[in-house]
Protein backbone atom coordinates (compact mmCIF):
# COMPACT_ATOMS: atom_id res chain seq x y z
CA UNK A 1 0.00 0.00 0.00
CA UNK A 2 1.36 3.36 -0.96
CA UNK A 3 0.82 6.06 1.58
CA UNK A 4 1.41 9.79 1.29
CA UNK A 5 2.03 11.67 4.53
CA UNK A 6 1.40 15.39 4.94
CA UNK A 7 0.44 17.61 7.88
CA UNK A 8 0.19 21.15 9.24
CA UNK A 9 -1.55 22.83 6.33
CA UNK A 10 -2.82 25.64 8.56
CA UNK A 11 -5.45 26.68 6.03
CA UNK A 12 -6.55 30.23 6.78
CA UNK A 13 -3.16 31.29 8.15
CA UNK A 14 -1.39 34.43 7.03
CA UNK A 15 2.14 35.79 7.06
CA UNK A 16 1.51 38.91 9.09
CA UNK A 17 -1.12 40.71 6.99
CA UNK A 18 -0.61 38.62 3.83
CA UNK A 19 -3.15 35.82 3.49
CA UNK A 20 -1.60 32.46 2.57
CA UNK A 21 -4.71 31.47 0.65
CA UNK A 22 -3.07 31.75 -2.79
CA UNK A 23 -0.16 29.44 -1.97
CA UNK A 24 -2.33 27.01 0.01
CA UNK A 25 -4.69 26.77 -2.95
CA UNK A 26 -1.73 26.01 -5.21
CA UNK A 27 -0.40 23.44 -2.78
CA UNK A 28 -3.72 21.56 -2.68
CA UNK A 29 -3.93 21.50 -6.49
CA UNK A 30 -0.37 20.24 -6.63
CA UNK A 31 -1.28 17.60 -4.05
CA UNK A 32 -4.22 16.31 -6.12
CA UNK A 33 -1.88 15.96 -9.12
CA UNK A 34 0.75 14.26 -6.96
CA UNK A 35 -1.76 11.71 -5.64
CA UNK A 36 -2.72 10.92 -9.21
CA UNK A 37 0.80 10.80 -10.66
CA UNK A 38 2.25 8.69 -7.90
CA UNK A 39 -0.61 6.20 -7.65
CA UNK A 40 -1.14 6.89 -3.99
CA UNK A 41 -3.52 4.52 -2.18
CA UNK A 42 -3.89 6.39 1.10
CA UNK A 43 -3.43 10.05 1.95
CA UNK A 44 -2.71 10.73 5.62
CA UNK A 45 -3.03 14.26 7.00
CA UNK A 46 -1.53 14.33 10.49
CA UNK A 47 -3.30 17.34 11.99
CA UNK A 48 -3.56 21.12 11.83
CA UNK A 49 -5.71 21.21 8.73
CA UNK A 50 -6.88 24.67 9.71
CA UNK A 51 -5.04 27.47 11.44
CA UNK A 52 -7.99 28.64 13.51
CA UNK A 53 -10.41 26.40 15.36
CA UNK A 54 -13.23 28.37 13.74
CA UNK A 55 -11.81 28.67 10.23
CA UNK A 56 -12.99 31.25 7.72
CA UNK A 57 -15.36 30.17 5.00
CA UNK A 58 -12.58 30.70 2.46
CA UNK A 59 -10.38 28.22 4.35
CA UNK A 60 -13.22 25.72 4.60
CA UNK A 61 -13.83 26.06 0.88
CA UNK A 62 -10.19 25.20 0.13
CA UNK A 63 -10.53 22.07 2.24
CA UNK A 64 -13.82 20.83 0.80
CA UNK A 65 -12.85 21.62 -2.78
CA UNK A 66 -9.69 19.63 -2.26
CA UNK A 67 -11.63 16.63 -0.94
CA UNK A 68 -14.07 16.73 -3.79
CA UNK A 69 -11.24 16.82 -6.34
CA UNK A 70 -9.66 13.84 -4.54
CA UNK A 71 -12.86 11.87 -5.06
CA UNK A 72 -11.99 11.87 -8.77
CA UNK A 73 -8.43 10.58 -8.27
CA UNK A 74 -8.46 7.06 -9.68
CA UNK A 75 -6.37 4.91 -7.38
CA UNK A 76 -6.86 6.77 -4.14
CA UNK A 77 -8.63 4.46 -1.70
CA UNK A 78 -8.81 6.48 1.44
CA UNK A 79 -8.04 9.87 2.93
CA UNK A 80 -7.34 9.80 6.65
CA UNK A 81 -7.48 13.10 8.50
CA UNK A 82 -6.81 13.66 12.19
CA UNK A 83 -7.24 16.89 14.11
CA UNK A 84 -4.22 18.83 15.36
CA UNK A 85 -4.11 21.21 18.31
CA UNK A 86 -5.19 24.04 16.01
CA UNK A 87 -8.29 22.24 14.78
CA UNK A 88 -11.64 22.08 16.49
CA UNK A 89 -12.25 18.36 17.10
CA UNK A 90 -16.02 18.64 16.79
CA UNK A 91 -15.78 21.09 13.90
CA UNK A 92 -13.64 18.70 11.93
CA UNK A 93 -15.88 15.78 12.78
CA UNK A 94 -19.19 17.51 12.03
CA UNK A 95 -19.29 16.36 8.35
CA UNK A 96 -17.79 12.98 9.27
CA UNK A 97 -20.64 10.82 7.99
CA UNK A 98 -20.94 12.72 4.76
CA UNK A 99 -17.18 12.54 4.18
CA UNK A 100 -17.30 8.82 4.93
CA UNK A 101 -19.18 8.37 1.66
CA UNK A 102 -16.19 9.89 -0.14
CA UNK A 103 -13.81 7.49 1.65
CA UNK A 104 -12.56 10.32 3.80
CA UNK A 105 -12.09 9.21 7.40
CA UNK A 106 -11.93 12.00 9.96
CA UNK A 107 -10.89 11.64 13.61
CA UNK A 108 -11.33 14.82 15.62
CA UNK A 109 -10.80 13.53 19.14
CA UNK A 110 -9.79 10.41 20.98
CA UNK A 111 -12.96 8.89 22.55
CA UNK A 112 -13.22 9.44 26.29
CA UNK A 113 -14.07 5.84 26.93
CA UNK A 114 -11.00 3.66 26.59
CA UNK A 115 -13.17 0.86 25.22
CA UNK A 116 -13.91 3.06 22.24
CA UNK A 117 -10.29 3.87 21.39
CA UNK A 118 -10.24 1.21 18.67
CA UNK A 119 -12.74 3.31 16.69
CA UNK A 120 -9.59 5.24 15.65
CA UNK A 121 -8.47 2.25 13.61
CA UNK A 122 -9.00 2.74 9.89
CA UNK A 123 -8.77 -0.43 7.78
CA UNK A 124 -7.88 0.03 4.11
CA UNK A 125 -8.81 -2.65 1.60
CA UNK A 126 -6.70 -3.66 -1.37
CA UNK A 127 -7.88 -4.64 -4.86
CA UNK A 128 -9.29 -7.97 -3.73
CA UNK A 129 -11.27 -6.53 -0.83
CA UNK A 130 -8.84 -7.82 1.77
CA UNK A 131 -7.67 -5.37 4.44
CA UNK A 132 -4.03 -4.66 3.57
CA UNK A 133 -3.32 -1.73 5.85
CA UNK A 134 -4.67 -0.47 9.16
CA UNK A 135 -3.96 3.09 10.24
CA UNK A 136 -4.27 3.97 13.91
CA UNK A 137 -5.59 7.49 13.29
CA UNK A 138 -4.67 9.24 16.52
CA UNK A 139 -5.39 12.98 16.65
CA UNK A 140 -3.93 15.57 19.02
CA UNK A 141 -4.77 14.13 22.43
CA UNK A 142 -5.91 16.17 25.40
CA UNK A 143 -4.19 14.79 28.49
CA UNK A 144 -7.49 14.20 30.32
CA UNK A 145 -8.54 11.74 27.64
CA UNK A 146 -5.69 9.48 28.69
CA UNK A 147 -6.63 9.64 32.35
CA UNK A 148 -3.60 11.74 33.22
CA UNK A 149 -4.28 14.75 35.39
CA UNK A 150 -1.94 17.55 36.29
CA UNK A 151 -1.04 16.71 39.86
CA UNK A 152 1.65 18.12 42.10
CA UNK A 153 4.20 15.69 40.79
CA UNK A 154 7.51 16.91 39.49
CA UNK A 155 8.23 17.55 35.88
CA UNK A 156 9.98 14.30 35.11
CA UNK A 157 7.33 12.36 36.98
CA UNK A 158 4.62 14.00 34.92
CA UNK A 159 6.44 13.38 31.68
CA UNK A 160 6.89 9.73 32.64
CA UNK A 161 3.18 9.45 33.35
CA UNK A 162 2.27 10.96 30.01
CA UNK A 163 4.70 8.78 28.21
CA UNK A 164 3.25 5.66 29.78
CA UNK A 165 -0.29 6.76 28.96
CA UNK A 166 0.59 7.39 25.32
CA UNK A 167 2.52 4.12 25.04
CA UNK A 168 -0.54 2.33 26.42
CA UNK A 169 -2.79 4.00 23.86
CA UNK A 170 -0.62 3.02 20.90
CA UNK A 171 -0.06 -0.49 22.27
CA UNK A 172 -3.79 -0.95 22.73
CA UNK A 173 -4.45 0.12 19.14
CA UNK A 174 -1.71 -2.17 17.80
CA UNK A 175 -3.11 -5.10 19.82
CA UNK A 176 -6.59 -4.56 18.53
CA UNK A 177 -5.47 -4.13 14.92
CA UNK A 178 -3.29 -7.25 15.09
CA UNK A 179 -6.20 -9.25 16.45
CA UNK A 180 -8.77 -8.08 13.93
CA UNK A 181 -6.57 -7.87 10.82
CA UNK A 182 -3.53 -10.08 11.47
CA UNK A 183 -2.52 -10.06 7.80
CA UNK A 184 -2.46 -6.26 7.44
CA UNK A 185 0.38 -3.76 7.60
CA UNK A 186 0.15 -1.24 10.44
CA UNK A 187 0.73 2.51 10.50
CA UNK A 188 -0.13 5.28 12.95
CA UNK A 189 -0.51 9.02 13.18
CA UNK A 190 0.23 11.44 16.01
CA UNK A 191 0.08 15.18 16.53
CA UNK A 192 2.54 15.87 19.32
CA UNK A 193 6.19 16.64 20.01
CA UNK A 194 8.54 13.70 19.99
CA UNK A 195 12.12 14.45 20.84
CA UNK A 196 15.04 13.39 18.77
CA UNK A 197 16.98 11.13 21.09
CA UNK A 198 15.68 8.51 23.47
CA UNK A 199 17.14 10.06 26.57
CA UNK A 200 17.72 13.71 25.95
CA UNK A 201 15.46 16.25 24.27
CA UNK A 202 17.04 17.77 21.19
CA UNK A 203 16.47 21.42 21.83
CA UNK A 204 16.35 22.60 18.26
CA UNK A 205 13.59 20.17 17.46
CA UNK A 206 10.97 22.13 19.31
CA UNK A 207 11.36 25.35 17.52
CA UNK A 208 8.30 26.07 15.42
CA UNK A 209 6.95 29.44 14.48
CA UNK A 210 3.41 28.55 15.30
CA UNK A 211 3.35 26.38 18.33
CA UNK A 212 6.30 27.78 20.16
CA UNK A 213 6.54 24.62 22.17
CA UNK A 214 9.99 25.84 23.10
CA UNK A 215 12.79 27.87 21.68
CA UNK A 216 16.47 27.03 21.53
CA UNK A 217 18.08 28.59 24.59
CA UNK A 218 20.46 30.87 22.76
CA UNK A 219 18.16 31.93 19.96
CA UNK A 220 16.64 35.27 19.23
CA UNK A 221 13.06 36.00 20.14
CA UNK A 222 10.29 37.55 18.12
CA UNK A 223 11.59 41.01 18.68
CA UNK A 224 15.23 40.24 18.19
CA UNK A 225 15.94 39.96 21.90
CA UNK A 226 18.12 37.05 22.94
CA UNK A 227 16.27 34.35 24.88
CA UNK A 228 18.62 33.09 27.48
CA UNK A 229 16.20 32.18 30.22
CA UNK A 230 17.15 28.57 30.75
CA UNK A 231 14.41 28.03 33.34
CA UNK A 232 11.78 29.16 30.90
CA UNK A 233 13.12 26.82 28.27
CA UNK A 234 13.05 23.83 30.59
CA UNK A 235 9.58 24.66 31.77
CA UNK A 236 8.33 24.40 28.24
CA UNK A 237 10.07 21.13 27.55
CA UNK A 238 8.69 19.54 30.68
CA UNK A 239 5.16 19.38 29.36
CA UNK A 240 3.10 16.81 27.56
CA UNK A 241 4.53 18.24 24.37
CA UNK A 242 7.78 16.36 24.58
CA UNK A 243 8.01 12.59 24.67
CA UNK A 244 10.39 9.92 23.42
CA UNK A 245 9.76 7.88 20.25
CA UNK A 246 9.45 4.74 22.37
CA UNK A 247 5.77 5.54 22.94
CA UNK A 248 5.08 4.04 19.51
CA UNK A 249 4.59 0.30 19.55
CA UNK A 250 7.19 -1.58 17.52
CA UNK A 251 4.50 -3.11 15.36
CA UNK A 252 3.83 0.22 13.63
CA UNK A 253 5.73 0.13 10.37
CA UNK A 254 5.32 3.84 9.79
CA UNK A 255 4.33 6.69 12.09
CA UNK A 256 3.10 9.87 10.38
CA UNK A 257 3.63 12.81 12.71
CA UNK A 258 2.40 16.37 12.66
CA UNK A 259 2.93 19.40 14.95
CA UNK A 260 6.57 20.26 14.32
CA UNK A 261 6.82 22.25 11.13
CA UNK A 262 10.28 21.13 10.10
CA UNK A 263 10.50 17.76 8.33
CA UNK A 264 12.62 15.10 10.03
CA UNK A 265 12.68 11.50 11.18
CA UNK A 266 12.91 11.24 14.98
CA UNK A 267 14.93 9.26 17.48
CA UNK A 268 17.39 7.89 14.94
CA UNK A 269 14.58 5.99 13.19
CA UNK A 270 13.61 6.08 9.53
CA UNK A 271 9.96 5.32 10.01
CA UNK A 272 8.81 7.79 12.67
CA UNK A 273 8.67 11.11 10.87
CA UNK A 274 7.55 14.66 10.75
CA UNK A 275 6.80 15.72 7.18
CA UNK A 276 6.70 19.43 8.10
CA UNK A 277 4.44 22.19 6.89
CA UNK A 278 4.03 22.42 3.09
CA UNK A 279 3.49 26.20 3.01
CA UNK A 280 5.53 28.59 5.13
CA UNK A 281 3.40 30.89 7.24
CA UNK A 282 6.22 32.68 9.03
CA UNK A 283 9.77 33.87 8.47
CA UNK A 284 11.43 30.95 10.26
CA UNK A 285 9.39 28.43 8.32
CA UNK A 286 10.90 29.68 5.08
CA UNK A 287 14.23 27.93 5.62
CA UNK A 288 13.32 24.28 6.20
CA UNK A 289 12.48 22.24 3.09
CA UNK A 290 8.79 21.66 2.30
CA UNK A 291 7.98 18.04 1.77
CA UNK A 292 5.43 15.30 1.69
CA UNK A 293 6.51 11.72 2.34
CA UNK A 294 5.69 8.73 0.19
CA UNK A 295 5.93 5.34 1.91
CA UNK A 296 5.22 1.82 0.67
CA UNK A 297 3.97 -0.10 3.68
CA UNK A 298 3.85 -3.86 3.54
CA UNK A 299 2.80 -6.40 6.15
CA UNK A 300 5.78 -8.07 7.78
CA UNK A 301 8.37 -5.68 6.31
CA UNK A 302 10.89 -4.15 8.71
CA UNK A 303 11.12 -0.37 9.03
CA UNK A 304 14.77 -0.65 7.95
CA UNK A 305 13.70 -1.75 4.46
CA UNK A 306 10.75 0.59 4.14
CA UNK A 307 10.74 2.29 0.73
CA UNK A 308 10.46 5.96 1.66
CA UNK A 309 10.58 8.76 -0.87
CA UNK A 310 10.73 12.40 0.11
CA UNK A 311 8.75 14.50 -2.35
CA UNK A 312 9.67 18.20 -2.53
CA UNK A 313 6.78 20.64 -2.46
CA UNK A 314 7.27 23.60 -4.81
CA UNK A 315 7.63 27.09 -3.41
CA UNK A 316 4.94 29.47 -4.62
CA UNK A 317 5.99 32.44 -2.55
CA UNK A 318 9.37 33.51 -1.25
CA UNK A 319 9.91 35.20 2.07
CA UNK A 320 12.86 37.57 2.31
CA UNK A 321 14.47 39.14 5.32
CA UNK A 322 16.52 42.16 4.38
CA UNK A 323 18.92 43.83 6.72
CA UNK A 324 20.83 46.97 5.90
CA UNK A 325 21.03 50.74 5.87
CA UNK A 326 18.21 52.68 4.26
CA UNK A 327 20.26 53.18 1.08
CA UNK A 328 21.14 49.49 0.87
CA UNK A 329 17.52 48.49 1.37
CA UNK A 330 16.44 50.90 -1.36
CA UNK A 331 18.77 49.13 -3.79
CA UNK A 332 17.70 45.69 -2.72
CA UNK A 333 14.01 46.51 -3.02
CA UNK A 334 14.52 47.97 -6.47
CA UNK A 335 16.41 44.91 -7.71
CA UNK A 336 14.47 42.27 -5.85
CA UNK A 337 13.77 39.16 -7.96
CA UNK A 338 11.71 36.22 -6.86
CA UNK A 339 11.82 32.84 -8.55
CA UNK A 340 8.35 32.06 -7.23
CA UNK A 341 4.99 32.70 -8.83
CA UNK A 342 3.49 34.94 -6.16
CA UNK A 343 4.98 38.28 -5.11
CA UNK A 344 7.51 37.88 -2.31
CA UNK A 345 6.87 38.87 1.29
CA UNK A 346 9.56 41.04 2.86
CA UNK A 347 10.68 41.57 6.45
CA UNK A 348 12.83 44.69 6.71
CA UNK A 349 15.52 45.35 9.30
CA UNK A 350 16.76 48.90 8.97
CA UNK A 351 20.07 49.91 10.50
CA UNK A 352 19.89 53.57 11.43
CA UNK A 353 22.92 55.78 11.48
CA UNK A 354 23.52 58.02 14.52
CA UNK A 355 21.83 60.93 12.79
CA UNK A 356 18.82 59.04 11.44
CA UNK A 357 15.46 59.50 13.08
CA UNK A 358 13.38 56.41 13.78
CA UNK A 359 9.77 56.01 12.71
CA UNK A 360 9.67 58.75 10.09
CA UNK A 361 7.70 57.66 7.09
CA UNK A 362 10.38 55.21 6.07
CA UNK A 363 7.80 52.58 5.16
CA UNK A 364 6.03 54.75 2.62
CA UNK A 365 9.38 55.71 1.05
CA UNK A 366 10.21 52.01 0.64
CA UNK A 367 6.80 51.38 -0.85
CA UNK A 368 7.38 54.13 -3.41
CA UNK A 369 10.61 52.45 -4.50
CA UNK A 370 8.74 49.16 -4.92
CA UNK A 371 5.97 50.78 -6.94
CA UNK A 372 8.52 52.43 -9.16
CA UNK A 373 10.49 49.28 -9.98
CA UNK A 374 7.92 46.49 -10.00
CA UNK A 375 4.80 45.73 -12.00
CA UNK A 376 1.41 45.61 -10.31
CA UNK A 377 0.75 42.05 -9.19
CA UNK A 378 4.47 41.31 -8.74
CA UNK A 379 5.26 43.92 -6.16
CA UNK A 380 7.08 42.67 -3.05
CA UNK A 381 4.94 43.15 0.05
CA UNK A 382 6.61 44.61 3.14
CA UNK A 383 4.99 42.93 6.12
CA UNK A 384 7.31 44.16 8.83
CA UNK A 385 9.73 47.00 9.31
CA UNK A 386 12.05 47.21 12.26
CA UNK A 387 14.50 49.96 12.87
CA UNK A 388 17.52 49.82 15.08
CA UNK A 389 20.53 51.81 16.09
CA UNK A 390 23.59 49.61 16.19
CA UNK A 391 24.69 50.99 19.54
CA UNK A 392 26.16 48.63 22.08
CA UNK A 393 25.06 48.94 25.67
CA UNK A 394 26.23 47.20 28.87
CA UNK A 395 25.87 43.60 27.77
CA UNK A 396 26.97 44.43 24.25
CA UNK A 397 23.49 43.81 22.85
CA UNK A 398 22.41 46.10 20.04
CA UNK A 399 19.33 48.14 20.85
CA UNK A 400 16.33 47.33 18.73
CA UNK A 401 13.53 49.78 18.63
CA UNK A 402 10.00 48.51 18.67
CA UNK A 403 8.40 48.74 15.25
CA UNK A 404 5.32 50.96 14.94
CA UNK A 405 2.30 49.39 16.60
CA UNK A 406 0.41 48.74 13.38
CA UNK A 407 3.28 46.45 12.33
CA UNK A 408 2.93 44.34 15.45
CA UNK A 409 0.75 41.29 15.95
CA UNK A 410 -1.47 41.11 19.04
CA UNK A 411 0.92 38.56 20.46
CA UNK A 412 3.91 40.85 19.89
CA UNK A 413 2.18 43.54 21.96
CA UNK A 414 1.22 41.06 24.64
CA UNK A 415 4.79 39.80 24.90
CA UNK A 416 6.20 43.30 25.02
CA UNK A 417 3.77 44.26 27.81
CA UNK A 418 4.66 41.13 29.74
CA UNK A 419 8.35 41.85 29.47
CA UNK A 420 7.83 45.42 30.54
CA UNK A 421 5.81 44.39 33.57
CA UNK A 422 8.10 41.50 34.52
CA UNK A 423 11.59 42.53 33.42
CA UNK A 424 13.15 39.65 35.36
CA UNK A 425 11.12 36.85 33.83
CA UNK A 426 11.90 36.85 30.13
CA UNK A 427 9.28 35.60 27.67
CA UNK A 428 5.75 34.89 28.93
CA UNK A 429 5.20 31.25 29.89
CA UNK A 430 3.78 28.91 27.26
CA UNK A 431 0.59 28.41 29.28
CA UNK A 432 -0.14 32.13 29.20
CA UNK A 433 0.68 32.40 25.50
CA UNK A 434 -1.71 29.51 24.82
CA UNK A 435 -4.50 31.30 26.72
CA UNK A 436 -3.78 34.49 24.87
CA UNK A 437 -3.97 32.64 21.57
CA UNK A 438 -7.36 31.24 22.53
CA UNK A 439 -8.61 34.75 23.13
CA UNK A 440 -7.08 35.87 19.86
CA UNK A 441 -8.82 33.03 18.04
CA UNK A 442 -12.14 34.01 19.55
CA UNK A 443 -11.58 37.58 18.46
CA UNK A 444 -10.60 36.41 15.03
CA UNK A 445 -13.73 34.31 14.61
CA UNK A 446 -15.88 37.24 15.72
CA UNK A 447 -14.17 39.64 13.36
CA UNK A 448 -14.74 37.30 10.54
CA UNK A 449 -18.49 37.84 10.65
CA UNK A 450 -20.44 35.34 8.56
MN1 LIG B 1 0.93 22.94 13.18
Amino acid sequence: MRLLHTSDWHLGASIKQVDCHAEQDRFLSWLVDTLEERDIDVLVVAGDIFHYSNPSNAARKLFYNFLSRCARVDNLRKIIIVAGNHDSPSGLEAPRELLGHLDVHVVGALPRDEEEWPTCLVPVEGHDGEVELVVAAVPYVQEARLGVSLGDGGESELREEYQEAFARLYRRLADEAAERWPQAALAATGHLTIYGKDDEPEKGDFHTGIHRTAKPAASMGEMGEPISDEADHLRTIGTIEAMGPQIFDERFQYVALGHIHRPMPVGGTRHIRYCGTPVATSLDEDTPPRQVIQVDVQAGASPADLPIEVVQVPKWREIFEIDGSEAEINDMLAQMKSAAELPPVVFLRVQLGPDDVAGVDRLSRFKEIIDEHHEVGQRPVIVELRERYDVMVDGGEPIEKMPPIEELSYLDVFEAMYRRRHPDRGAPPERLVAKFRQIEQLMHSNEEGE
